[in-house]
């Protein structure tokens, strides 16, 4: 789609918005760029969102220089609607929230930020959803994409919003976007020609009803798909290929070769190499048409996500990771996993109803010398313990880091790798990624 039919408010279904009256509920990185989105293509926006006023003035002024005048904040009241054809909805605003709830009764249509943005992408898409590893699958395809001189934009719950990189794509380029399942509950439309499922763990228990309704909720990134699309799914997980049975799209498989056609048949040592998600990048690189020998190279160059099990310093022989990414009790086992010798886990924050029994075992292994507890989870957490190993609570992560580094000796890792959300103490997981590294830099 050129410039002209966007300027002039079309979507790419041939759909006219300009004029439109939508109403945007959430002011965070999402909101924001859906209203800017709008805005570009003539539609009058209004906005709500509970933070109170003095707390957005940054974004009340870029609300101003929008020409969005009807803002409310401080909470949602029913006239926040008035007049409104459609709602955008803020991944984080839950399904119960005033507006998505009387949206729904007055029979206005709810979308997702990610569904506005699929309206207008001029790209084919390529999505990614799954409990781990969603950030680097969809940075490496945008990478292996780049490196065969194909231009491609990671965008979506990896932080940067599908809406935003609207005006940056078009038929030529890939749009790579990270799903998440509060964005898919509210996707009709949205249709991958490559849709990814990485893996099923428990998440988000807070917001769906219960592990059902996750699952239920990340199959729908496969419901506008025909059979000219793909499903890349994970053969390992006896759900998703109870899943895979009801998807119109064809099945590219990866931990297990299942019924992958010859072209896509993944090798032994290939499966031997690379972890899951690893291979679930190379078989999306293959359906992308790219040649395995590249997307290896690009693969064995990948430095690695920020937050991501990252490595911040050693400081007096004790390793510090930054693993803020972390916000799933299965995220820390991972992260377990991965981290030979002794090692001091600092964990906990807010509590979204995850099961922890499944980290008492791994944190009581020998080369677990500690664990400090922070954030609001810290009571349920403490139940895991019975008096080995040594643990600490804190109030800060100030004081968590000091007691982790007085837990530890030269040659032990320090693991930062809370298990639960960060909005008790922190904005994000990336605010509270980044205060971990400054509190360390200051070591
Ligand atoms: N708000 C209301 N009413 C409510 C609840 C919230 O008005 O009832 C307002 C808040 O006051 C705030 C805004 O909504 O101003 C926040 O919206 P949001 O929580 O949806 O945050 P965004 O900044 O828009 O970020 C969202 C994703 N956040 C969540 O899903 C919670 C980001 O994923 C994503 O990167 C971004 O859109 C761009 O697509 C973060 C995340 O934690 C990283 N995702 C979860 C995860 O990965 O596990 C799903």
């Amino acid at each position: 789609m050129g410039a002209a039919p966007v300027e002039a408010g079309i979507d790419a279904f041939g759909r006219s918005w300009r004029g439109r009256r939508v109403t945007v509920v959430g002011l965070g990185r999402s909101g924001l760029a859906a209203v800017e989105w709008l805005r570009r293509v003539g539609c009058e926006v209004a906005v709500t969102d509970t933070r109170p006023s003095e707390a957005l003035s940054m974004e009340r002024q870029r609300l101003a220089a929008l020409g969005v005048a009807a803002v409310e904040t401080g909470w949602h009241t029913p006239r926040c609607l008035e007049g409104a054809e459609a709602v955008i909805v803020s991944p984080g605003v839950p399904e119960s929230t005033g507006p998505v709830a009387w949206a729904r009764d007055a029979g206005i249509p709810v979308l997702s930020e990610i569904e506005l943005a699929y309206d207008f992408c001029p790209s084919p898409i390529v999505a990614v959803t799954g409990t781990n590893g969603k950030s680097t699958v969809v940075t490496l395809i945008a990478e292996i994409l780049n490196a065969a001189g194909r231009p491609a934009v990671a965008c979506g719950n990896i932080g940067t919003p599908f809406a935003s990189v609207l005006s940056r794509l078009t038929s030529e380029s890939t749009a790579v976007v990270e799903v998440s399942s509060f964005q898919l509950l509210h996707c009709e439309r949205f249709h991958p020609a490559i849709g990814v499922l990485l893996n099923l763990g428990t998440n988000h228990l807070d917001r769906h009803r219960d592990q059902a309704a996750y699952v239920a909720a990340k199959a729908r990134l496969f419901q506008a798909q025909t059979a000219d699309d793909w499903a890349v799914l994970n053969a390992c997980d006896a759900r998703i290929v109870q899943l895979a049975g009801g998807l119109s799209a064809r099945c590219a498989w990866f931990g297990d070769n299942r019924s992958n056609p010859p072209r896509l048949r993944l090798a032994a040592e290939t499966r031997a190499a690379l972890t899951e998600n690893l291979q679930a990048v190379l078989q999306i690189s293959r359906l992308l048409g790219i040649a395995d020998p590249l997307a290896w190279q690009v693969i064995r160059s990948f430095r690695g996500l920020e937050h991501r099990m990252e490595s911040v310093a050693t400081v007096e022989g004790i390793h510090f990771v930054n693993d803020s990414k972390s916000t799933t009790p299965d995220s820390l086992l991972y992260a377990l996993r991965r981290t030979a010798g002794p090692v001091v886990v600092i964990m906990g924050g807010r509590d979204k109803g995850l099961d922890f029994a499944a980290l008492a075992e791994p944190l009581h292994q020998p080369q677990v010398k500690g664990v400090v507890l922070i954030g609001e989870s810290r009571n349920r957490l403490r139940a895991l313990f019975n008096g080995s190993p040594t643990v600490r609570e804190c109030h800060t992560l100030e004081a968590a880091v000091a007691a982790a580094s007085e837990l530890s000796g030269p040659g032990t890792t320090v693991l930062f790798s809370p298990a639960c959300a960060s909005f008790d103490m922190f904005r994000d997981f990336e605010d509270r990624g980044r205060a971990f590294k400054a509190l360390i830099r200051a070591l």
